[in-house]
């Protein structure tokens, strides 16, 4: 069903390509990704690159790859080489960011926009997609002076209504950590690091703060997972897989280059929608390429992670209820 132009629900909105619809009938795993982190996160040509890795990753898995942007009106879940390639090398500023509050502004706009983690959630679940990878999600800025800042990522509300797995390698560094797991508890929704006690600190290998839950491999994280989404709660579950260690900042190195962007982008009165990109892109320049270098890594080796839950996922939804655990062992 197609609504009139400049109208139509969220599911009206949907053009699911050929590759990922048929593989959502046929019951084979698909993974969303998010592409904020082609227009805002990455420049040319290394957003075209992590783009490229991180379908392949996926596809390497055994499931099919679900990027998700917006184009004249549309939701597009599934983007064909030749559209990830044009959304690439769109004219920097000319994309705009989507996210729940921004969602209509930017269908209403033409051309492309990028959907931000919850407004990948909003399409993908729409699309009947569980599993998503990302880098990291937003979560709560650090407050430029004392107390705590207002600043928090729509992301966070998003995963508190959306039944999705959302694979990630912590909450971006440049956020309060502390605080965003905070609003995660009060929201309802678990979060887990995959191989270690310790949350993943996005470009570091960890955050510096114990995660809230933790399991020893990817075996264990399909059984919570399973078990999370089989509750009903409608949240999502957060999966915080670490940075490979081969591409991992150390941990000073990283903060350092935190701070001092942080400092830098509330003295030139960054705030906003535009504070993530502007934190990011200093990052790299802070930190020579390093920072771009492990967000490279960390999200292909998400994307990766994300294909063998998503695969685990189907396989055990076609077992007996219980024998997920052992279905998973038996590949
Ligand atoms: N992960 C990355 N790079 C990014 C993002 C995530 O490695 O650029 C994007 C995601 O789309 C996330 C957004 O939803 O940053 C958060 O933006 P904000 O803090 O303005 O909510
Ligand atoms: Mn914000």
């Amino acid at each position: 069903m197609t609504a009139a132009p400049g109208r139509g629900s969220i599911a009206e909105r949907l053009q699911v390509s050929p590759e990922v619809a048929s593989a959502l009938a046929e019951g084979r795993p698909v993974v969303a990704l998010e592409s904020t982190l082609i227009s805002h996160g990455f420049a040319y040509p290394a957003n075209l690159e992590v783009a490229r890795a991180s379908e392949a990753a996926v596809r390497e898995s055994g499931a099919v790859p679900a990027t998700v942007a917006i184009r004249a009106g549309r939701l597009l879940v599934g983007l064909d080489g030749d559209a990830l390639e044009a959304l690439a090398t769109a004219e920097r500023g000319s994309v705009m960011k989507a996210a729940r509050p921004s969602l209509a502004p930017a269908l209403a706009s033409d051309g492309w926009a990028t959907t931000t983690v919850s407004a990948t959630m909003l399409a993908a679940h729409a699309a009947g997609i569980t599993v998503f990878a990302t880098g990291g999600i937003g979560g709560v800025h650090r407050a430029a002076g004392p107390g705590v800042s207002l600043d928090i990522s729509s992301d966070l509300d998003e995963l508190a209504r959306t039944p999705m797995a959302i694979v990630c390698a912590g909450p971006k560094a440049i956020l309060d950590v502390p605080n965003t797991l905070e609003v995660l508890e009060t929201r309802g929704v678990p979060v887990v690091a995959v191989g270690q006690a310790e949350l993943p600190g996005f470009y570091a290998r960890s955050a510096g703060v114990p995660a809230p839950q933790s399991v020893p491999d990817e075996t264990a994280l399909a059984v919570l997972v399973a078990a999370h989404l089989g509750l009903g709660l409608g949240s999502g579950i957060l999966v915080c897989v670490p940075v490979p260690a081969d591409a991992a900042l150390p941990e000073a190195t990283a903060r350092d280059a935190v701070d001092t962007a942080t400092r830098e982008a509330d003295a030139a009165g960054i705030h906003g929608p535009e504070l993530t990109p502007w934190l990011l892109a200093r990052i790299a320049t802070l930190t020579d390429g390093a920072s771009v270098r492990a967000n490279t890594a960390l999200i292909t080796n998400n994307a990766g992670v994300a294909g063998r839950l998503a695969r685990t996922l189907v396989e055990g939804s076609k077992m007996a209820p219980d024998s997920i655990a052992a279905g998973s062992a038996r590949r």
